[in-house]
C-alpha cells in the first residue's frame, strides 16, 4: 500500500526546511510543482521546479488570491487512481496526478497578533491552501499531505519509497485538524474573540484516540503480507525484490528467516550467556555501523547504542542522547543559535545527569565535531555512534583506548516494524515513530495559554519521553531534559526520581508523563517541586482530581489523547 512519490506540489508560507526537503525529493527523482515564492526559493537553490502557472496555463490572479484554485491542480489532487475511469479521465484531460502535497497556510494568527489592520488580516485568510490540504487529505488513498515542517524528516527518509496507507491516514487526520483549527481562529477573529485561544478548544478527536480506535484492518502494515517493493503497481510483478520489506510484520518475519550472522559476541548480557549478532538483509541500522575505533561491541553496547540512536534520531534538530541500561540519562537538542549545534546538544544532554552519564553510550544525529569530541574525551564513555566524525574529532577520540566509535551506514533507518520474543512466538508492532502529532491537537485542561517557548518545551518533552522506559516522567527546560524518572512500577516513584535528579532545576521546568496520572499524587510531587506546565495523555477515571490539583497550583496542563508507553 505504499504510494511512491512521482510528482509533488509544494506551496508553503513557512519556508523553513523546504529547500532540504525539495533536494531530497529531487534526488529521489520526484518532479516538483510549486507556487510563486516557494518555486522561486527552490529554483534559487538550483532545483528543477515547475511553476503552478505553467500547469494551469493561468498567471496568478487577483494579487495571488487565485493561484492553485484550478482544475488542472485539483483534479490532480482528487483523482482516485484505484478507479479506472478516474485514471482515464485524467489522461483525457491531460492532467498528471500528485502523490505528495506540502502546504502550510498563510500565517493568519501571527498576522492578527502583530496588530495588523483589518484589511491585511483578511488578506491572510488562506483559501487556496486549505482547499489543497482538504482535497489531498480526502484523497489519502492516493496522496500524502504534509502541513507540519516537523514531518519533513519523515518525508525525506521516505522520498524514494513513498508512505504507507496508515501513514497517509495519520497525516490526513492531522491535516483536517489543522484546517479546522485555522478556520476556528478565523471565526474567532470575526467574532472579536482572542484568536490564540482557538487552538485550545477541543478539535477533532485527539490523534491517538483515533489511532487506537482504528481496527486492525485499517492498519495494513500490521496484517497484510509485505509486497516488498516500492515500485509502482504496474511494474513487472515477476521482478523479485532484493530484500523483504521490513516496514510490515510479515516482511520483517521473512527478513528474519534470511538473517545472517554478522559476528559472534564474547557473551550476552552476562558472561555466562553465549550470544551473537545477526543482520537483516538490506538493514541499515546499528548492526551495519562501522567500528572506527575500539574493542568489538558487546551485546549490551548494541542494546544501548540502538536505544541512543532511537532517542537522538527522533529529533529533526541537532540532538544528542546519552543512554545507560537502555534508558536516557540525558536528551537535548542544540541551544538556539549555538555556534556548534551538536556540541551544544551534547553539553546540555550531559548536564542533565553527569553522574549517570559515566560509562554511558552516546548517540548524535549529526557529525561529531571537534568541540563535541573535546567534551566527550574527558568523560568515561563506552560508545559514541553518529553519522560521521570530523577528522579532528576522530583524532581526539581515538587517543582513548577504552572508547568505541561507530559510524552509521548511509541512509540509517529503523525498520518499520519491531518485534519481541515471547515464549512460543513473537510480538510484532509498529514502532512508536508516529510523526503527525503536534500541540495543535492537544487539549488544555487547566491553567492559561502558555507562551510559545513553553509550548515548544512541552513538545520537546513529549517527544523525548517516548524514548524513556515506562513509567516515564521527563522534566525539560529550553530543549534539554533536566530530570528523568524511568522504569518504576508506579508513577509516583518516577516523579520522585525525576524531581530528585533535576534538583533545583525542577522549579520552572515543564514535565511530560508517558501515560496518564491514575491519581493526583504523582502530579503533586511535580507541582511541589515547582514544575510550571505538564503534558500527559489524560484518560484516567480520576482525571477530574488530577486536573483539580493542576488548577489549584495554577499551572497549565495539556492532554494529548495518546500515550508513549515503552516497556
Ligand atoms: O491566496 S490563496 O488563498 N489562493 C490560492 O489559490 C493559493 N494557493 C496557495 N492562497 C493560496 N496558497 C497559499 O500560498 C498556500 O497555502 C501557501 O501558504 C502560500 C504559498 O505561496 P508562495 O509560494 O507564493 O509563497
Amino acid at each position: 500500500d505504499q504510494v511512491p512519490f512521482r510528482r509533488a506540489l509544494l506551496s508553503v508560507s513557512d519556508k523553513r526546511g523546504i529547500v532540504e526537503l525539495g533536494t531530497a525529493l529531487v534526488a529521489a527523482g520526484v518532479e516538483l510543482v510549486s507556487t510563486g515564492s516557494t518555486a522561486k526559493m527552490l529554483a534559487d537553490a538550483g532545483l528543477p521546479v515547475t511553476e503552478v502557472a505553467s500547469v494551469t496555463g493561468f498567471r496568478e490572479a487577483l494579487d495571488g488570491r487565485v493561484k492553485t484554485l484550478h482544475p488542472a491542480i485539483h483534479a490532480g489532487l482528487l483523482a482516485d487512481l484505484r478507479l479506472e475511469h478516474h485514471e482515464a479521465q485524467l489522461t483525457e484531460l491531460g492532467i498528471a496526478p500528485f502523490e505528495l502535497v506540502i502546504v502550510n497556510l498563510y500565517p493568519f494568527v501571527e498576522t492578527v497578533r502583530s496588530g495588523a489592520a483589518d484589511a491585511d488580516v483578511v488578506e491572510q485568510i488562506d483559501i487556496g491552501g486549505p482547499a489543497m490540504v482538504r482535497a489531498s487529505a480526502k484523497n489519502h488513498a492516493n496522496v500524502a499531505i504534509v502541513t507540519d515542517p516537523r514531518v519533513y524528516p519523515l518525508i525525506e527518509k521516505a522520498a524514494a519509497t513513498g508512505l504507507s496507507l496508515m501513514q497517509r491516514r495519520a497525516l490526513a487526520r492531522d491535516a483536517f485538524a489543522h484546517t479546522a483549527a485555522y478556520d476556528r481562529a478565523v471565526a474567532r477573529w470575526f467574532a472579536g474573540e482572542p484568536v490564540d485561544e482557538a487552538s485550545a478548544a477541543p478539535a477533532a478527536a485527539p490523534a491517538a484516540a483515533a489511532a487506537a480506535a482504528a481496527p486492525a484492518a485499517e492498519r495494513p502494515e500490521l496484517v497484510e503480507p509485505g509486497t516488498a517493493t516500492s515500485a509502482p503497481a504496474s511494474a513487472d510483478a515477476s521482478a523479485e525484490p532484493l530484500a523483504p520489506d521490513t516496514s510490515n510484520a510479515s516482511g520483517l518475519l521473512r527478513a528474519l528467516g534470511a538473517a545472517t550472522l554478522v559476528q559472534g559476541l564474547r557473551y550476552g548480557e552476562n558472561s555466562h550467556q553465549q550470544a551473537g549478532l545477526f543482520g537483516l538483509p538490506g538493514g541499515a541500522g546499528i548492526t551495519q555501523a562501522e567500528l572506527l575505533h575500539g574493542k568489538p561491541m558487546s551485546f549490551n553496547n548494541y542494546v544501548d547504542a540502538d536505544a541512543a540512536l532511537r532517542a537522538a534520531f527522533d529529533f529533526a534538530e541537532p540532538a544528542v542522547a546519552i543512554i545507560k541500561h537502555a534508558n536516557p540519562c540525558g536528551i537535548a537538542i542544540a541551544a538556539p543559535g549555538a555556534a556548534d549545534p551538536i556540541a551544544s546538544a551534547h553539553e546540555r544532554a550531559h548536564a542533565c545527569d553527569p553522574v549517570s552519564a559515566f560509562g554511558g553510550v552516546i548517540a548524535a544525529n549529526r557529525v561529531v565535531t571537534r568541540a563535541m569530541a573535546e567534551a566527550v574525551k574527558d568523560i568515561f564513555t563506552e560508545v559514541v555512534v553518529a553519522p560521521d566524525f570530523e577528522p579532528e574529532a576522530l583524532e581526539l577520540l581515538t587517543a582513548k583506548k577504552s572508547i568505541r566509535l561507530l559510524r552509521l551506514p548511509a541512509g540509517y533507518a529503523r525498520e518499520g516494524s519491531e518485534l519481541r520474543q515471547v515464549s512460543g512466538g513473537v510480538l510484532v508492532q509498529q514502532p512508536d515513530t508516529f510523526e503527525g502529532f503536534s500541540s495543535h491537537t492537544w487539549r488544555r485542561v487547566s491553567g492559561s495559554h502558555v507562551p510559545d517557548a513553553v509550548l515548544t518545551d512541552l513538545e520537546f518533552a513529549w517527544r523525548a519521553v517516548r524514548s524513556v522506559k515506562s513509567n516515564a516522567i521527563l522534566l525539560a527546560a529550553g530543549g534539554a531534559s533536566v530530570g528523568v524518572g524511568m522504569g518504576q512500577v508506579n508513577r509516583v516513584d518516577s516523579c520522585h526520581l525525576a524531581v530528585s535528579r533535576a534538583g533545583e532545576r525542577a522549579a520552572g521546568s515543564v514535565a511530560a508523563s508517558d501515560a496518564f496520572f491514575p491519581f493526583a499524587d504523582g502530579l503533586q510531587v511535580l507541582l511541589d517541586a515547582g514544575v510550571t506546565a505538564v503534558v500527559q495523555p489524560g484518560g484516567s477515571v480520576r482525571d477530574e482530581e488530577v486536573i483539580a490539583a493542576a488548577s489549584a497550583a495554577g499551572i497549565t496542563m495539556y492532554f494529548t489523547g495518546e500515550r508513549h508507553f515503552a516497556h
